[in-house]
C-alpha cells in the first residue's frame, strides 16, 4: 500500500520541456487543472501529498517521477539522461533523504531516469533507453540488489515511439502486465498475465496501479472496459496538455 506521494506543480515554462509528440502547445490553464484533477485522484486514493513548489528554472520539472526511484526497502536517487533535466535531482534530494534510511544514486558516467523502471513486485523491469544507459541500468540493479529485490534489464532503444519502459508498460497486480504490441514478446514477460494494447490505445499503457484502484488516462475504452470486466475500480483522468510533453500518469508523482 502506497500512503504519500510526491508531486510538483507544472511551473511557467512547462511548454518549453522536452518533447516529441507533435501534439501542439500545452494549455497552461489546462495544465494546472489537470494536475490539480491528478493530485485529488491520489488522494482519493488514501495518498497524502507531499507538494513540491515549482521551479521554472526546469520545465520538465512536473514529471518527478524520473528523479527517483523509491522502494519499500531504500532509495535511489537517478541521474536524468537529458543534461536539461540533471539539476531537477536536487530539489527532490532532500525530501527522498527525510523519507528513507537508505538512499544511494546513480553516479557518473550512468544516467537513469526512473520512468524506465517499472515495479512489479520484489522484481523491477530496468528499461535501457535513449536516456537510460546501460551503465545507469546497472547501478539501478545493483542497488536494487542489495535492497533484496531482483531485477532484468530490457533495451527498448529499437522501439523508436517509446521515450522511457513505462511510456508502454504498467504492472498491475499479482502477474499481470499492461503492454504495448511492440513489448508483447519481450522474452523477460513471458509468465506474466499481459494485457495488450491496440495501436490506437497505446498511451494508455501508462496506467497507474494505487491502492487497488487503477489510474487511467480517459478516452481510451477498450483498455477501460478491459480492467473493468478484471474487476479494478477505475479513475479516469485528462491527460491531453500532459501528452503533449511526452508525460503520462506515472510521470507526475513519486509514490511510496
Ligand atoms: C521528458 O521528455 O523528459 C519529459 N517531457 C517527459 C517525461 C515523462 N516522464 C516519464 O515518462 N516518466
Amino acid at each position: 500500500m502506497f500512503s504519500k506521494a510526491i508531486v510538483k506543480e507544472p511551473c511557467a515554462n512547462f511548454a518549453a520541456g522536452l518533447t516529441n509528440a507533435d501534439l501542439g502547445n500545452p494549455d497552461p490553464k489546462i495544465v494546472l487543472r489537470q494536475h490539480q484533477a491528478y493530485c485529488e485522484a491520489l488522494e482519493s486514493c488514501g495518498l497524502e501529498l507531499i507538494r513540491l513548489p515549482r521551479v521554472d528554472e526546469y520545465p520538465d520539472s512536473t514529471f518527478v517521477e524520473d528523479t527517483a526511484l523509491l522502494t519499500g526497502r531504500g532509495a535511489v536517487l537517478t541521474r536524468p539522461g537529458a543534461d536539461s533535466r540533471r539539476g531537477e535531482v536536487e530539489s527532490i534530494a532532500p525530501v527522498v533523504r527525510r523519507s528513507f534510511r537508505h538512499v544511494h544514486s546513480i553516479e557518473e558516467p550512468g544516467t537513469l531516469d526512473a520512468g524506465d523502471v517499472c515495479e512489479a513486485g520484489e522484481h523491477f523491469f530496468i528499461g535501457i533507453s535513449r536516456r537510460t544507459n546501460e551503465h545507469g541500468a546497472r547501478q539501478l540493479a545493483g542497488f536494487l540488489n542489495s535492497f533484496g529485490y531482483s531485477s532484468s534489464l530490457i533495451d527498448i532503444r529499437g522501439l523508436s515511439n517509446i521515450l522511457h519502459l513505462k511510456s508502454g508498460l504498467a504492472y498491475l497486480s499479482g502477474k499481470r502486465l499492461v503492454v504495448t504490441e511492440a513489448l508483447r514478446s519481450v522474452p523477460e514477460f513471458s509468465g506474466y498475465d499481459l494485457i495488450c494494447l491496440n495501436a490506437t490505445e497505446e498511451y494508455a499503457a501508462n496506467c497507474l496501479s494505487l491502492n487497488g484502484s487503477i489510474l487511467l488516462a480517459s478516452g481510451f475504452r477498450s483498455v477501460r472496459r478491459e480492467l473493468e470486466l478484471l474487476g479494478y475500480p477505475m479513475i479516469s483522468l485528462e491527460m491531453s496538455e500532459f501528452q503533449k510533453m511526452d508525460g503520462g500518469l506515472s510521470c507526475l508523482s513519486l509514490r511510496f
